[in-house]
């Protein structure tokens, strides 16, 4: 299976023979060629990395060739759509972004299933975990790494109480990388603290084997504490402890990636606090990877707030350093979990690390100020956190005594911590000391394994086990019979590769659009209006989404979802066909070689100028900025007098503005000037061209005119027709 660019990624075909898929791959990657001065396009990049084979650039590319410079970076982007089948495609938009670290979020509760789950069942929040999710989601990922020329890492969570089932499992799938941090599972999901640091041995240890990166959990005492800014010293101690862990286990030390959040966000004056705190982290774990995600602690729904926030992270990142650059997407405020939105997280990352390619070679971090006396004092508090946990009898007992997430600046105490039993949680009484004639006849396992002496090693017992034998791998597919891929498949089958579309945000034919609304109304007012607008619209099941208030009584903003029930029928549209335009350089290279002169004017009783005006002056990117020369004659300018001014001038082309149009007007002033243009014998000289909001090709075409343009063009659109249609009458 090969996808092709043009063509929809093929669910159906995806799946077949997925039992016998194998993952083409095992282990990390981090982009390549980074640290090497990169030329691209016109500019030289210092911390990029190869470029891709198939893209989408970021908008502002036009002005720069359409170039499409990778950051250094890894990008990651989370999806969390709760169907893989969704998920999928949203992969592949993402990769085309840029990003290259998919990372799928789990369905609520899965953390408390103490096994491996089977088939594809729908999620809450997140997608079902199992086997067959992630070897679609491979599969999938080992397509789109071919189609974009860069490999893929994917990526999901090995915790909760069947963690060391999942490493399995992720090991055997060709998984690249993982959340694993046993403390995640004690302070924010209630697993048993023994149990859960028992299991993350297992699970470190194939993770280790599997080459995975392993991304740990700190940055969610951030995300947790009631003063994210308070809890700085914690998540040092946080990272201290799982990355140490990790270490003993046998997880080699690039292969640890700390999840860094920085803690507060605007109106905070977040550098001054985040700043140091990055630059700490970095001090005390040189040794490992930074995994910089967005703070999400302060995001609301607002999508413009929430790119900001991620852009000033972006600028601690470049001023400091990143591995991987997380993007979480306003969905985390808006829960909204939208293809658009994984997008615009990877578009906002790849603008921003793009645009402070090599900040740091002009900016230096002056230490000698406030900023290094606030790096000390971050690092002694961590350090004195850390000799606390030691003096009162190690972890266990500190999770006991609420040492964690407390939202007091340390040595500083609140008592709100996080407290947990050691005997309680999830899990409790679950933890058994091996015996001594425990044997495991497995390959890669954690700590005492009593292998019968005739066998070199554990797995030999079994003539090998699924690491070394995939043919053992069980796969099991669907147990569900009503809640499956193929169930849901055939709900929205008439939306598959057929002539029928639905609008859509997460889910094949969802239905679900947004509208922007402003309304003259105090907040909470507006909110019900603006459903009511939905409703009248002709919307279903209509929220709003985000709410801004621009004044308490003059008007709010609100954005809100509704669903459609109608199908479109793309047969059934009038697509107008798309023109192709000639390249800046070229249109230039052809003026100045051969100068073009026309004359300009809106006809007839118009006093419009901007349409024309946007066509024509270089400062809007109209054709003068390809060198044509213009003279422009005004607005109600009477038709004859633009015929003579061309006449006189020798012009070589005509350029004709109608805005206002009653009783077609627009169409009568095209072929007045056509006929003149007959009448006065300079027809066949001169390119005569229409622009107009109610304007169409086709229309000044038949109206006798060589072009007409509508809404939505542009200088290049007007300059290249002008070359061809000149480079055709001279031919
Ligand atoms: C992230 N935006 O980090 P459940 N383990 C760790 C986690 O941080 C998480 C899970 C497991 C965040 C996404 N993080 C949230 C260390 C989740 C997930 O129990 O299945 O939700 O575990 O990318």
């Amino acid at each position: 299976m090969k996808l092709d660019p043009n063509k929809k990624l093929d669910i159906k075909e995806l799946l077949k023979d997925l039992d016998k898929y194998e993952p083409k791959r095992r282990g990390w990657h981090w982009r390549d060629g980074r640290n090497e001065k990169r030329t691209v396009g016109d500019f030289e990049y210092l911390e990029s990395s190869e470029s891709l084979k198939n893209s989408v650039p970021l908008p502002g590319s036009r002005g720069f060739g359409y170039i499409d410079p990778q950051p250094d970076c890894v990008i990651t982007t989370e999806i969390a759509s709760g169907r893989f089948e969704d998920d999928i495609r949203r992969m592949r938009m993402a990769a085309w972004h840029g990003a290259d670290h998919l990372m799928v979020i789990r369905t609520a509760g899965q953390s408390h299933i103490d096994s491996l789950l089977e088939g594809t069942n729908q999620g809450i929040g997140g997608i079902m975990v199992t086997r067959k999710q992630v070897r679609a989601s491979r599969k999938a990922c080992d397509l789109i790494e071919e189609e974009v020329g860069r490999p893929i890492n994917f990526h999901s969570y090995i915790s909760g109480v069947a963690g060391p089932d999942i490493a399995v499992m992720f090991a055997e799938e060709g998984v690249n990388g993982a959340h694993q941090d046993p403390q995640y599972n004690v302070l924010y999901r209630n697993v048993n603290m023994v149990r859960s640091f028992c299991d993350a041995c297992e699970a470190k240890k194939i993770m280790a084997w599997a080459d995975m990166l392993q991304i740990d959990g700190a940055h969610n005492a951030n995300a947790t504490a009631m003063k994210a800014w308070k809890v700085m010293p914690e998540l040092m101690v946080q990272h201290a402890i799982n990355s140490s862990f990790s270490r003993k286990v046998g997880i080699k030390p690039e292969n640890i990636a700390l999840s860094t959040v920085p803690p507060t966000a605007p109106p905070a004056p977040a550098m001054r606090l985040d700043l140091p705190y990055a630059v700490a982290l970095r001090d005390l774990f040189k040794d490992y990877k930074m995994r910089a995600q967005q703070n999400t602690k302060y995001m609301e729904s607002d999508t413009r707030e929430a790119a900001v926030t991620h852009t000033m992270n972006m600028m601690i990142s470049r001023l400091t350093s990143a591995d991987i650059q997380s993007t979480i997407t306003p969905d985390e405020g808006r829960n909204v979990p939208w293809h658009y939105n994984n997008i615009a997280g990877i578009m906002t990352a790849k603008q921003s690390l793009t645009g402070m390619d090599g900040l740091r070679e002009m900016v230096k971090l002056d230490r000698e100020g406030p900023l290094g006396k606030e790096v000390r004092e971050l690092k002694e508090r961590a350090i004195l956190f850390m000799e606390e946990i030691l003096e009162v009898g190690g972890f266990f007992k500190a999770v006991q005594e609420g040492f964690f997430v407390d939202s007091g600046k340390y040595p500083e105490r609140n008592g709100d911590g996080i407290a947990r039993e050691i005997e309680g949680g999830i899990g409790y009484g679950f933890v058994y000391e091996r015996d001594e004639d425990y044997f495991a006849p497995v390959s890669v396992h954690f700590g005492y394994n009593n292998i019968p002496e005739q066998f070199a090693k554990a797995s030999d017992a079994i003539g090998g086990d699924t690491f070394e034998d995939r043919s053992k791998i069980q796969y099991i597919d669907e147990l569900d019979e009503h809640d499956n891929v193929n169930t849901r498949l055939k709900e929205v089958e008439k939306y598959y590769d057929t002539n029928l579309v639905k609008p859509e945000v997460e889910w094949r034919a969802d239905g679900t659009v947004l509208l922007s609304i402003f309304l003259p109304l105090d907040e909470r007012t507006a909110e019900f209006a603006a459903i009511k607008c939905g409703e009248k619209m002709g919307l279903e099941d209509v929220t709003v989404v985000h709410k801004q208030m621009m004044h308490p009584s003059e008007g709010t903003y609100c954005e809100v979802k509704g669903k459609v029930n109608f199908d479109i029928d793309i047969n059934e549209l009038v697509i107008p066909e798309k023109i192709p335009v000639l390249s800046e350089e070229e249109i230039r290279a052809d003026i100045q070689e051969k100068p073009l002169f026309i004359v300009a004017a809106t006809v007839g009783e118009d006093e419009h100028s901007v349409g024309l005006k946007e066509t024509l002056d270089i400062k809007h990117g109209g054709i003068e900025k390809f060198g044509i020369k213009y003279e422009y004659l005004g607005t109600s300018c009477p038709v004859e007098k633009l015929v003579d001014a061309a006449i006189e001038t020798k012009a070589d082309a005509i350029l004709v503005s109608t805005i206002i149009t009653h009783d077609d007007v627009h169409i009568k002033n095209m072929k007045k000037i056509n006929d003149l243009c007959i009448e006065k014998g300079i027809r066949d000289k001169v390119i005569l061209v229409c622009g107009g909001t109610q304007v169409t090709n086709e229309i000044a075409i038949e109206a006798g005119c060589d072009a007409g343009f509508g809404r939505g063009t542009h200088g290049i659109d007007c300059a290249s027709f002008l070359v061809k249609r000149r480079r055709e009458m001279n031919a």
